[in-house]
């Protein structure tokens, strides 16, 4: 009973104003697929991407659902930016001799789906062309080419685009502020504050991604709409009317604490994660940037736990690790089906939340010791992810009682979501012993009572 009154009540706080996509589904899950930056930033060209494609088929991945072949920045020609009579931007020649959309035909015989990048600025973070002020031109060339996805990003925003008031987290020191202190890290002379209540669709950001919105809108074919807007103007409030997806931070790199130039480790991400993630639900999700599952020195429990939380965070799940060569033991966690199917499930569209934080007391803002438990409700059972931020082997305990949705008087069966398989029935706790900077990861489903089928029973009555 109780956890049918869960879904009626997401189903009921399901929001009405989202964009649905044309084709009735496109959007409504996380994407997952391949993205190009992470391994090759600018050195790309077609062999890559139609490698790619085959890689995905040969290595299993597009049965488990990895579908998009996204092309990041750098594809156009830096030179010539735009033709000159048709205002459309132009392939680089050298990298798409034949053109996008000689590329995008092969991927889509392939079975697979191609995804494309833009900015919402004058140009790209590369230097390459921007779209601000060609939203219509620019989309109906993605459309004509076959495009499935747009990563539209966030650099070289002109001045009379800047926000009026300024939410950008990744520059916060400390802690998140108030409300109202926006002040950012970039020394830019600019109204710090926002009024209380303020509503940020007003926000030239909103704007701006609105543009692209309406015009991919306009070409009347389904593009699934990432906006890589960094967590600016708090993207979160409003990007789900705009868009399927919102890039919430600063990029990833592939390091578990710190930062480097612009890009930051796994930790301080998962850390802004544990407080504004709760947005994320069908139709729209907090982007958490792509995978770098496997790159790097991240150690294989620092990949494991990568690919575990951002699987729970329903974060798009974007590979950005050569595959060609691919090691089995990345290959094996970038395809541990459990995970998928949590972050893919059809039926809860919330993302897992921190029911504690472990190390530090609870609502602590750590970039180095986040919050470490986790869980979240889907079709399958109650998910329980532990992360271990300390650098020695750990028991943790998954104290039932502490858990939102367990009852520490029930029994549960549990399974470990890294091997699917049973590890027993348990009552009150479950705990295991979690390597340094690894997660433990496990379902649990109602041993005596009827937990699972009322789960189900709900999901057909509430779908
Ligand atoms: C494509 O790019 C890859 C990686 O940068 C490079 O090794 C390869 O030679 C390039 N191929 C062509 C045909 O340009
Ligand atoms: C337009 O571009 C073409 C090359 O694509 C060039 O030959 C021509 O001079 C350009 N015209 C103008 C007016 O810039
Ligand atoms: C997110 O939801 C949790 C409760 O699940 C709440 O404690 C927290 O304040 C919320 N975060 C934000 C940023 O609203
Ligand atoms: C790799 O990890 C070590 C610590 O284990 C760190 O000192 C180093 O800077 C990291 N990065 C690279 C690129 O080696
Ligand atoms: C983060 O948490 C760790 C572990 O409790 C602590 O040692 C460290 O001082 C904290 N960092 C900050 C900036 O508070
Ligand atoms: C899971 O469902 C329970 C109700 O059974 C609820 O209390 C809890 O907040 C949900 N967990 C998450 C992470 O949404
Ligand atoms: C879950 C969620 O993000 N809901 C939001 C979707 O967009 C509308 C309009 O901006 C908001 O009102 C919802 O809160």
């Amino acid at each position: 009973m109780a956890l049918r009154s869960i879904l009626l009540g997401l189903t009921l706080v399901t929001p009405s104003f989202t964009l649905v996509s044309q084709d009735g589904h496109t959007g409504r899950l996380p994407a997952m697929g391949w993205n190009s930056w992470n391994e090759y930033e600018c050195a790309i060209n077609e062999t890559i991407f139609l490698e790619v494609g085959e890689l995905l088929i040969s290595l299993g991945l597009k049965d488990l659902g990895y579908k998009y072949v996204n092309i990041d920045d750098c594809w156009s020609d830096k030179a010539i930016q735009r033709d000159n009579v048709t205002g459309r931007i132009r392939p680089d020649p050298i990298k798409f001799p034949k053109g996008i959309k000689h590329t995008a035909d092969k991927i889509h015989e392939m079975g697979l789906k191609i995804g494309i990048y833009g900015d919402a600025g004058s140009t790209t973070c590369g230097g390459y062309a921007g779209s601000l002020g060609h939203e219509e031109v620019d989309a109906k060339t993605f459309a004509e080419w076959g495009i499935d996805y747009l990563k539209y990003d966030n650099c070289a925003v002109p001045n009379q685009w800047h926000d009026e008031y300024r939410w950008w987290p990744e520059n916060w020191l400390g802690g998140p502020p108030a409300e109202d202190q926006t002040a950012g890290g970039d020394g830019e002379a600019r109204p710090v504050a926002a009024p209380a209540g303020y509503d940020w669709t007003t926000s030239n950001s909103f704007t701006r991604y609105q543009m692209m919105s309406d015009a991919l809108l306009a070409t009347g074919r389904t593009i699934q709409y990432s906006q890589c807007a960094w967590g600016h103007a708090h993207i979160e409030q409003w990007g789900n009317s705009t868009g399927h997806s919102w890039r919430m931070w600063g990029d990833i790199y592939p390091e578990w604490t710190g930062k480097w130039q612009w890009s930051w480790g796994l930790m301080p991400i998962l850390n802004h994660a544990s407080f504004y993630n709760n947005e994320t639900n069908f139709w729209g999700h907090g982007d958490w940037d792509m995978l770098e599952v496997g790159n790097g020195n991240l150690s294989i429990a620092e990949s494991r736990s990568h690919f575990a939380l951002w699987a729970a965070l329903k974060s798009p799940l974007i590979i950005g690790t050569p595959l060609h060569g691919i090691e089995p033991q990345i290959l094996n966690i970038l395809s541990t089906e459990d995970l998928i199917a949590f972050n893919q499930d059809a039926v809860v569209g919330a993302a897992a939340k921190p029911y504690k934080w472990g190390v530090n007391p609870d609502f602590s803002w750590n970039q180095t010791h986040p919050a470490e438990y986790w869980s979240g409700n889907s079709s399958r059972g109650v998910h329980v992810f532990v992360l271990n931020t300390l650098d020695t082997a750990e028991t943790k305990t998954i104290d039932f009682g502490e858990v939102p949705g367990l009852d520490a008087d029930v029994e549960y069966g549990v399974y470990d979501l890294w091997t699917g398989e049973s590890v027993g029935a348990f009552r009150g706790v479950y705990e295991g012993l979690v390597q340094s900077h690894d997660t433990m990861a496990v379902r649990l489903v109602e041993k005596s009572g009827s937990g699972r089928d009322e789960l189900k029973a709900a999901a057909v009555e509430g779908g």
